[in-house]
């Protein structure tokens, strides 16, 4: 290497050290500490696989689950109807081309087929078991929006028409703003709460506690994106690769013969481009925490307004 080849190098080793570090400390990782400059921690570099092996496998075992057309109905809460109390009982009625689709959560792998559940832009909550009501816990007081879709036991979801159903109502006399909620990362699957705060409902029913939030200004005539994958913590084997999954509502995508994109942006970094409604799994997350951004894009490179529920951002954990 000659001395000026050498000179140009050392301010980029520098340069990505001091970036890598920086990275490190913006994730969050106050505490982990550098050893020496010499030998940064490697860049994240993500690539796009194909559908992995083990769901294409999953897909050929559960025969012609994957061909379905699974409808749903919100049989409650009604749309703009007014709930007192901070519980808000949920029920659905599944309907259509099933082949042999039912949401059931095996009791020995803890997987199955469920409906995904988002209150207001809440990540999603898993339910399984819907002959009986799921409930959302600790509502707060005002206007909220509810979203359902079916989903794989890999939470790939259904996109066919009328899988996806969205109810708006209000809830009077909802949780108690000025205390902390039992959960508060929005997260966590709340465990059964032995005294629920409305004295009314059963311990054993599937539910969630939920942080204070309420509807966006929706417009269900409008184009809407709803977040679904990824979300939460990922560990070992399901933390490689990682799927991007999403319903869209009134907007098709250009390689599908629309006029819209979804753009994806992981930890602030360079944004891509999705044309086709379809899952895409990424590969080479490092550990830690990143942040997932999907947006629904107009042909002008705008953000279609709706509610602001058309760009979300996600935090992830991983850990390999
Ligand atoms: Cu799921």
């Amino acid at each position: 290497m000659s001395i000026s080849l050498r000179l140009l190098w050392w301010p980029c080793v520098l340069c990505l050290t001091l970036t890598s570090l920086a990275c490190r400390a913006a994730d969050g990782n106050a505490n982990t500490t550098a050893t020496t400059a010499a030998t940064p921690p490697g860049e994240q570099k993500l690539t796009q696989l194909p559908r992995p092996p083990a769901i294409e496998q999953a897909m050929k075992d559960r025969g012609e689950q994957d061909q379905a057309n699974p409808i749903l109905r919100i049989v409650f809460p009604a749309g703009n109807t007014t709930i007192n109390g901070s519980t808000v009982e949920v029920k659905l009625e599944l309907q259509g081309d099933l082949k042999g689709y039912m949401p059931h959560k095996d009791p020995v792998t803890q997987k199955g087929n469920h409906i995904h559940v988002i209150l207001d832009n809440q990540p999603y909550e898993a339910y399984y078991e819907i002959n009986q009501p799921f409930e959302l816990r600790n509502v707060a007081e005002g206007r909220h929006t509810l979203r359902v879709f079916p989903s794989r036991p890999w939470h790939e979801s259904y996109k066919n028409d009328g899988a996806f159903q969205m109810v708006e109502f209000n809830v009077r006399g909802g949780g108690d703003k000025s205390k902390p909620t039992i959960t508060n990362n929005g997260e966590n699957m709340a465990n059964p709460s032995p005294q629920p705060p409305n004295g009314n409902s059963s311990p054993a029913r599937e539910g969630k506690d939920f942080s204070p939030s309420q509807a966006g200004d929706v417009d269900r005539a409008k184009p809407l994106l709803t977040y679904s994958r990824p979300k939460g913590e990922y560990k070992g084997a399901d933390a490689d690769p990682i799927m991007i999954d999403f319903w869209l509502l009134n907007a098709k995508l250009q390689a599908d013969g629309g006029d819209y994109r979804v753009r994806y942006s992981i930890d602030g970094r360079e944004p891509k481009f999705l044309d086709k409604w379809e899952p895409i799994w990424l590969s080479g997350f490092v550990s830690g925490k990143h942040s997932v951004k999907l947006e629904l894009i107009d042909k002008d490179g705008n953000v279609v307004d709706n509610g602001g529920y058309n760009s979300t951002t996600r935090e992830i954990t991983i850990s390999k």
